[in-house]
């Protein structure tokens, strides 16, 4: 059977925002609306930003003057009175963000057609496995077809325009932005389209160019006119001088790259250019296949959306794939290893100069959330850009580390740009959380316990996670209540008061200090720093309490409301992301009496980590109902997350979530089906990843695996748990059948490297097991 997953829909999109449908490489993002008589392309280049160097008065978010004491004041008092409002932290500690910029549009490209009549069978879609949308429609007894891609190989963005009828294809194409920093140019076959941003000095260069077959090319003012041509395609590329190093963040004038590249596509050839950019996307689309057990029927994604819970139960389940689908989709489409910035809060799509929360990186959960699946759904290339970006925020959070809080290491607060933001601002509810460095690097280490590379562990990542974790070693207070050592000031994102030690603060700093000593003790280094981390570990306050009804305390104190349903459910960090609280124990219960109070609302974002909580809990059907409130109450018709408005970590998180339910590997074993809603009773998986290198997939009927499919890249013992452990056959295709200790739902067997295991049910085990 071919798996085709696409979105599509029965007329053109009219807004931007929840209609259009989004294509991109990485680096370039486009959003394609399939007009009839006017077609518009907008796009983006994801390092056009204003602010940062160059922006008269730009400081890093770093106090523009020193101010000595500032902090020891705001604990000394935290120390007295036990909680402190926000507003007064940030009268001491905060200060007014200047030249932080916002993530711009490139502007679009409008491609505008001689009126074709009425038109009809018109169908847009979006191919989730080709990368490629399409437009198609009849006019006046000609049928029009356009398709567009964006390709990785080459940087390009591409379109082409065809028509059964010979010479039917003619069109002006122009471009618009709304900046005026700009000139337009165009010269025969070609556009181009050049500025500096007034903001900050940043150069940008975007050019185009048309090539046809049959009629006439010619340029007119500021735009292409194609006349009467057989088929026409066009190619764009598009970039700035922006270079992620600091303290300049600036590199070479874009004009000769973006040049070369539209250049090369020209010469390549749009058929040519086609098939490497669906190979290039095949290759790690492809890896991982999800069947819910749900074929399509033939309705329009929008209608589906809408559908959903009320029409066929074939079509919720194919839709909830489509989703999972697009999310990987979506993450290979704004992240790539040759990607200079990682996906921000709109991944790289944007058609505004002022998008929310500027487009930026927040980093007290949205980045980290939009990398959530990249490892369990087999898309590590796509964490390149993410882990440098982390890298590259050492040298300027060094900076502020030590002057704004005398300490070593290096720090971010509670959101960043592309310019090296580490400090503060003064929106009292959300200016501090000097924990988000070390939460970013929680990837870091999580991707060697996926891939096992001991090179990445000690090269990249050991000295980014290190200065994370130096900086808490510095930074670090002790209670005076109990002598603890606590997070002062702490504040809980974006909720209550400031205190010391919030229990989300002491679960980040745990979790770092721990992946910094084992992956020390892995690499056998730096004995003296190994003994420090030792010794704050004893010392810290754990974070993790049970309080009077129950759930698990938000703060260090008993000051949880039962009727508080904020979206962040920050103190549930150690059961997710973390993977400190384990099903079953009584913190886990907490935490699921945490859950029931804050409820099944909140912004998409939060339901998609909602289905990830679930899915830790072992609950399949409540995650499986935060899936579908998400579907039904955050999702727009072209799939995208809503918080509202647009925002795409909530796709990420809702792939991360599905991925989570049907595979999970904590605390080293790897856990097949742990989450299997009722609704999911057949299906199956391919291309998950586990943690230790291996990759699995399964096939389940009637709620239970039938055969589970384990491909191991390194040798070492492997426990899988399933509920099928206690009547199965293991088979190893290098040595056949095999005898794994048995332990419950615990299968544990010492792998050879590239091998692949199957387990099969079966129905009757003899007494040998
Ligand atoms: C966090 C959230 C908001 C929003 C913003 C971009 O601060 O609390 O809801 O998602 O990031």
């Amino acid at each position: 059977m071919s798996h085709d997953p696409t979105l599509w829909y029965e007329r053109p999109a009219t807004e931007w925002e929840t209609q259009a449908l989004p294509i991109g490489n990485g680096p370039l993002g486009a959003m394609v609306f399939g007009g009839v008589a006017a077609e518009r392309i907008q796009f983006n280049e994801k390092t056009l930003w204003t602010g940062g160097p160059g922006h008269d008065g730009y400081d890093f978010g770093t106090w523009t003057t020193p101010r000595p004491g500032a902090v020891e004041e705001v604990r000394r008092r935290i120390d007295r009175e036990g909680r402190v409002p926000a507003e007064d932290v940030a009268a001491v500690l905060g200060q007014p963000r200047i030249g932080f910029g916002a993530y711009q549009t490139f502007g679009d490209l409008w491609l505008e057609f001689p009126e074709p009549g009425e038109p009809g069978g018109y169908r847009r879609e979006l191919s989730l496995r080709e990368a490629v949308a399409r437009v198609r429609f009849t006019a006046g007894g000609v049928t029009y077809a356009r398709e567009y891609f964006a390709a990785n190989p080459g940087n390009v963005i591409a379109g082409r325009f065809t028509a059964d009828r010979g010479g039917a294809v003619s069109f002006t194409l122009r471009h618009t932005s709304p900046r005026d920093d700009k000139t337009v140019e165009a010269e025969g076959d070609r556009l181009v389209i050049r500025g500096r941003l007034a903001d900050n000095g940043l150069v940008f260069e975007a050019r185009v160019r048309v090539v046809v077959h049959g009629g006439t090319c010619t340029d007119e003012g500021e735009a292409i006119k194609v006349t009467g041509a057989d088929s026409a395609v066009f190619f764009l590329s598009a970039g700035t001088d922006y270079a992620d190093a600091y303290p300049r963040y600036r590199g070479e004038d874009p004009h000769a790259r973006v040049a070369e590249a539209v250049d090369a596509a020209v010469a390549l050839g749009y058929d040519a250019l086609r098939a490497a950019h669906v190979a290039d996307h095949r290759e790690l689309f492809d890896r991982v296949r999800l069947d819910l057990g749900g074929k399509a029927p033939e309705i329009p994604t929008d209608r589906l959306l809408r559908g959903y819970g009320a029409g066929p139960e074939a079509g919720d389940r194919a839709l909830e794939a489509l989703l999972f689908d697009y999310g990987r989709y979506l993450l290979i489409a704004c992240s790539r290893e040759n990607d200079v910035l990682p996906a921000n809060l709109q991944g790289v799509w944007n058609d505004s100069i002022s998008p929310p929360w500027s487009g930026d990186y927040h980093v007290n959960i949205n980045l980290q959330m939009n990398y959530w699946p990249a490892e369990p759904v087999n898309l590590h290339e796509t964490t390149g850009p993410y882990d440098r970006f982390i890298t590259s925020l050492m040298a300027p959070g060094s900076r502020t580390a030590r002057e704004m809080f005398g300490a070593r290491g290096w720090v971010v607060g509670n959101e960043t740009n592309p310019f090296g933001f580490t400090g503060v601002h003064d929106w009292a509810s959300a200016f501090w959380f000097p924990e988000a460095a070390a939460w970013t690097t929680r990837h870091l280490y999580d991707a060697y316990r996926f891939t096992g590379d001991l090179d990445q562990l000690r090269e990249t990542a050991y000295p980014v996670i290190k200065g994370a974790a130096e900086f808490w070693l510095d930074f670090l207070h002790p209670d005076p209540r109990d002598g603890r050592l606590v997070v002062s000031p702490s504040y809980s994102p974006e909720h209550g008061d400031f205190s010391a030690g919030a229990s989300m603060s002491q679960q980040i700093v745990r979790e770092v200090l721990a992946n910094a000593l084992a992956a020390a003790t892995t690499l056998d280094v730096d004995e003296e720093f190994r003994a420090a981390v030792r010794a704050a570990l004893a010392g810290l306050d754990p974070g993790v309490r049970i309080g009077s009804w129950g759930q698990l305390q938000e703060w260090k104190q008993d000051w949880d409301s039962a009727t508080d349903t904020h979206r962040h459910v920050s103190h549930l960090y150690a059961l997710h992301p973390g993977d400190e609280i384990a099903p079953g124990t009584p913190e886990a219960e907490a935490a699921a009496v945490s859950l029931d109070a804050r409820g099944d609302g909140g912004t998409g974002w939060s339901k998609a980590w909602k289905i990830n909580f679930w899915a830790r809990l072992l609950d399949g059907d409540r995650a499986h109902r935060m899936l579908s409130e998400q579907l039904r109450g955050s999702t727009l018709d072209n799939l995208w997350d809503s918080h509202p408005p647009f925002q795409i970590d909530g796709n990420f998180g809702a792939t991360a979530g599905i991925a989570e339910m049907l595979v999970q590997s904590h605390r080293g074993e790897v856990h097949v089906l742990p989450a299997l809603p009722a609704g999911w009773a057949d299906g199956s998986v391919a291309g998950l990843r586990a943690r230790g290198d291996v990759t699995v997939g399964v096939t389940w009927r009637g709620g239970s695996a039938e055969t589970i499919t384990l491909r191991t890249g390194r040798a070492g013992p492997i426990t899988v748990r399933t509920s099928i452990a206690g009547r199965c056959r293991v088979h190893d295709d290098g040595a056949g059948e095999l005898r794994p200790r048995r332990d419950g739902d615990a299968l544990t067997w010492d792998a050879a490297a590239g091998r692949t295991y199957v387990i099969s049910a079966r129905e009757h085990v003899s007494p040998t097991g």
